[in-house]
């Protein structure tokens, strides 16, 4: 008789919308080395090798175990050359030279300080760099410098943003943005995306998709709930950015990390009294609010799906998905539509599910996608 054959080795995707990805990550002294390797090169704008640890910080964050051999790990994919060397250090002597080093580096130091301020991105960070700025309070004494609005505010509120937000705070944004739309119009939708759709405990802000079946009623939507939160006095910053959406201008053949639907992106003035436990403050703050930084976007109802799946991240879930469907399905998939090449039409879609339904991809769940 003959034996029963060993069950197949599970194998790993290279695509991290064929992975289900929790919050729970049994590989975190890995990714968080490999972490600091892609974040060096992002800030170097070197794409090529920060995506590679990106993808091979995905993939780690996707098992159900703990890599503790270079052998365990042979079979998985996205983990390169490079990765292999970092991670054989890590698991012989604990730590890695190469991520040590990139540690103590100044410009990676104070590149990571100067970015971690909202407004401030790679480019501006580096200019300041190079003029020789090293801490915040010589940026903010250098008089040849301008600082936008945004760049402000983000000083100004430094301490509450940089700060992480916790699930309750974002419940309690989630009742105020609620009340604002309904009281603007009845038969709003509202619904809570981002990091916290995807079940983490914490997060750096609060991301909202807010829709009206009205067409064309959306256009109007944030600027009048910004005008709301402004009497109410808890908007403390705003940046609305008008919606380019155009269906006949899609599709889009380029990647683009921007959508061209109406948003804002705010810092909201959150009271105690209206979170339940509590503020998330450091220990001794005993201030009766905080600085959130919170983000609404705003697409029309029949684009709805497609924002949700593509607001609900995360970021390497979503380039994955757009990655699979460009080089395994011929289509293009953006926060605004998915587009078959061979067909040459456009595919329909009211949830998220019918998106993976046309995909040719299993349902992954919000919670499942934290790649
Ligand atoms: P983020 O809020 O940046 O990230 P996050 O919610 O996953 O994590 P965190 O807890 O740190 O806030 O972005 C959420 C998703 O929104 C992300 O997948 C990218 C997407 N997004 C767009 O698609 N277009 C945009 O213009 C912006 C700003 C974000
Ligand atoms: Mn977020
Ligand atoms: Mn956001
Ligand atoms: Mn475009």
């Amino acid at each position: 008789a003959s034996a029963t054959p060993p069950p197949p080795k599970a194998t790993v995707s290279q695509y991290a919308c064929q992975r289900r990805t929790t919050t729970e990550n049994n590989n975190k002294t890995l990714t968080d080395a490999f972490e600091v390797l892609a974040d060096s090169y992002e800030l170097n704008e070197m794409e090529g090798p920060c995506l590679a640890f990106r993808r091979a910080v995905s993939v780690l964050k996707s098992l159900p175990w703990a890599v503790k051999s270079l052998e365990t790990a042979q079979d998985l994919p996205c983990l390169g050359e490079h990765s292999k060397a970092v991670m054989k250090e890590i698991l012989q002597y604990g730590h890695s030279f190469e991520v040590e080093k990139t540690l103590s580096d100044e410009r990676y130091q104070t590149l990571k300080l100067f970015t971690s301020v909202f407004g401030v991105g790679p480019k501006t960070a580096d200019k300041w760099y190079r003029r020789g700025l090293r801490s915040f309070s010589e940026v903010l004494t250098d008089s040849s410098i301008q600082l936008n609005r945004m760049q402000q505010s983000g000083f100004l509120h430094y301490g509450d943003i940089s700060r992480a937000v916790s699930k309750a705070e974002a419940r309690a944004l989630r009742s105020i943005i609620d009340e604002a739309v309904h009281v603007i119009t009845p038969d709003a939708v509202l619904a809570l995306t981002g990091g916290f759709r995807r079940g983490k405990e914490f997060g750096h802000d609060v991301d909202f998709i807010v829709t009206t079946p009205e067409p064309g009623e959306e256009e109007t939507l944030l600027p009048k709930i910004m005008n709301r939160l402004t009497k109410q006095g808890i908007l403390l910053f705003s940046d609305y950015q008008t919606s380019t959406f155009e269906m006949s201008k899609l599709p889009c053949h380029r990647f683009e990390a921007m959508d061209h639907f109406a948003k804002c992106f705010l810092i909201l003035r959150l009271e105690a009294s209206k979170v339940e436990g509590g503020l998330h403050l450091a220990e001794g703050d005993s201030r009766g609010w905080r600085a959130v930084r919170v983000d609404l976007v705003s697409p029309p109802m029949e684009r709805y799906a497609f924002a949700l799946l593509g607001w609900t991240g995360s970021r390497q879930f979503e380039r994955d998905l757009r990655r699979f469907a460009r080089m395994e399905r011929r289509m293009l998939l953006d926060n605004h539509a998915l587009y078959d090449k061979t067909k040459k039409e456009f595919l329909a879609a009211t949830t998220e599910k019918d998106i993976f339904a046309h995909l040719g991809l299993e349902y992954i769940e919000p919670w499942q996608r934290n790649a």
